[in-house]
C-alpha cells in the first residue's frame, strides 16, 4: 500500500479523542456536523476510501459495496452488531470487516439489568409521577406496586458475551438462569452461572418470568420472536431486548402488549430505528413499556474504545498484519 496514509471516511461524529488519534494516523475525514449519510454520500464514500468507518446507521448494503472503488479494502465498524453490512459481498469483493467486540459487554449488560428492574418495579413511571406534577400525597401501603424479580425465572436468547454478562449479573439478583443458544456453554460457565440449557426455544419461553434477547440480527434470528413464539409466552411474562429489534416481530409484542398476553417489555432497540411505533409511545406514556434511544453502549468509556478498537484494526491492517476483530461471512 506503500507509505501515504490511508484515506479513512468516518460516517459519523466519534468521541474526540479518537477523532484526534485518528487524524494523527491516518488521513482521515470526520463528519464534525454528525448528520447521518445518504446512501449517495456512503456511494461517494466508498468509491474514494481506502477503509469506511460506518456504525449501526448507516446501511451499507450490496448496492453500495459494489460500487465500491478498488481502493477500498476495509470496512472498520464502529460498533459490535454488522447487521448493517452486507459482510458475504464485501468479503467476495476482498474486503474485509470488523467490529468491536468486548468493549461494550459490561455496559450493554448493565442497560439490559436497568430494563430488567425497571419495566416491574414501575421506575419510569414513578420518575415521571414526580417530575410531571407535585400532586403526590405521600406514601401509600397500595400505590404503584410492582414485582418482585428475585426468585423468577429468566430466559436468556444468546448466550454470547453479553448474554454471560447479563446471566452473571442476574444472578446476583436472585434469578435463576435458564438460555437458549446454538449450543450450551462451556460446562464450567454453565456451573458458576448454575445456568439450564433449552435447546428448544418454544419449550423454554413457556416456562420463564422474563426473556432477555441477546443475540445477534442475523438472517436466522430475524423475527426469531415471532407471533407464534410470544404468544407461548405466559401473560406474567415481560421481555427485554438490548439487541436488535429486528430479532422481534415489532407488530406482534406491541399486540400481546395491548391485549395483556404480554406483562411489559423494555426496549432499547426497535425495528426501524429511528422511527418508534406510535402505539409503543403510547404504551410507553401508559407505563406497561420502558424505552429508550438504543443506549446500550452509551457509556463515555466504551465508545472511546470501541474507537480504539477500530483504530487498532486499521493499524494492524495497514501493517499488513491479520486484523484482530475480522468479522467472517460465516459468522452473521
Ligand atoms: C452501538 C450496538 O451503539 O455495537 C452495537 O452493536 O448496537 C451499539 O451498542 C452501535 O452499534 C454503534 O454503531
Amino acid at each position: 500500500m506503500g507509505k501515504s496514509k490511508p484515506l479513512v471516511i468516518v460516517t459519523r461524529k466519534l468521541p474526540e479523542p479518537v477523532e484526534t488519534r485518528m487524524r494523527e494516523l491516518f488521513r482521515t475525514e470526520l463528519n464534525l456536523e454528525d448528520r447521518p449519510m445518504t446512501q449517495a454520500e456512503l456511494v461517494d464514500a466508498v468509491k474514494r476510501a481506502d477503509v469506511l468507518v460506518p456504525t449501526v446507521t448507516d446501511r451499507i448494503d450490496t448496492s453500495i459495496i459494489a460500487q465500491a472503488g478498488d481502493k477500498l479494502k476495509l470496512i472498520a465498524n464502529f460498533g459490535n452488531g454488522v447487521d448493517n453490512i452486507a459482510v458475504n459481498a464485501a468479503t467476495e469483493q476482498s474486503i474485509a470487516v470488523t467490529n468491536t467486540p468486548n468493549v461494550l459487554t459490561e455496559d450493554t449488560a448493565d442497560m439490559t439489568m436497568a430494563l430488567m428492574l425497571a419495566v416491574p418495579r414501575r421506575l419510569v413511571e414513578g420518575a415521571q409521577i414526580l417530575a410531571e406534577s407535585s400532586a403526590w400525597s405521600g406514601w401509600s401501603p397500595t400505590w404503584m406496586l410492582g414485582h418482585r424479580i428475585w426468585g423468577k425465572r429468566l430466559g436468556i436468547i444468546g448466550m454470547g458475551r453479553i448474554g454471560t454478562a447479563v446471566a452473571r449479573r442476574a444472578k446476583a439478583f436472585g434469578l435463576s438462569i435458564h438460555y437458549h443458544n446454538r449450543r450450551p456453554v462451556d460446562p464450567s460457565t454453565e456451573e458458576e452461572l448454575e445456568a439450564t440449557y433449552w435447546d428448544s426455544l418454544d419449550q423454554m419461553l413457556a416456562r420463564m418470568d422474563i426473556i432477555s434477547v441477546n443475540c445477534p440480527h442475523t438472517p436466522g434470528t430475524f423475527h426469531l420472536l415471532s407471533r407464534r413464539r410470544l404468544d407461548l409466552l405466559r401473560p406474567e411474562a415481560f421481555i427485554v431486548n438490548t439487541a436488535r429489534g429486528e430479532i422481534i416481530d415489532e407488530q406482534a409484542i406491541i399486540d400481546a402488549l395491548e391485549s395483556g398476553k404480554l406483562a411489559g417489555a423494555g426496549l432499547d432497540v426497535f425495528e426501524h430505528e429511528p422511527a418508534v411505533d406510535a402505539r409503543l409511545m403510547k404504551l410507553a406514556k401508559s407505563g406497561k413499556v420502558v424505552i429508550l434511544p438504543h443506549m446500550g453502549s452509551a457509556t463515555v468509556e466504551s465508545r472511546i474504545e470501541m474507537g480504539e478498537k477500530v483504530i487498532i484494526n486499521i493499524r494492524a491492517w495497514m501493517d499488513g498484519h491479520k486484523v484482530p476483530d475480522r468479522v467472517l461471512p460465516n459468522t452473521q
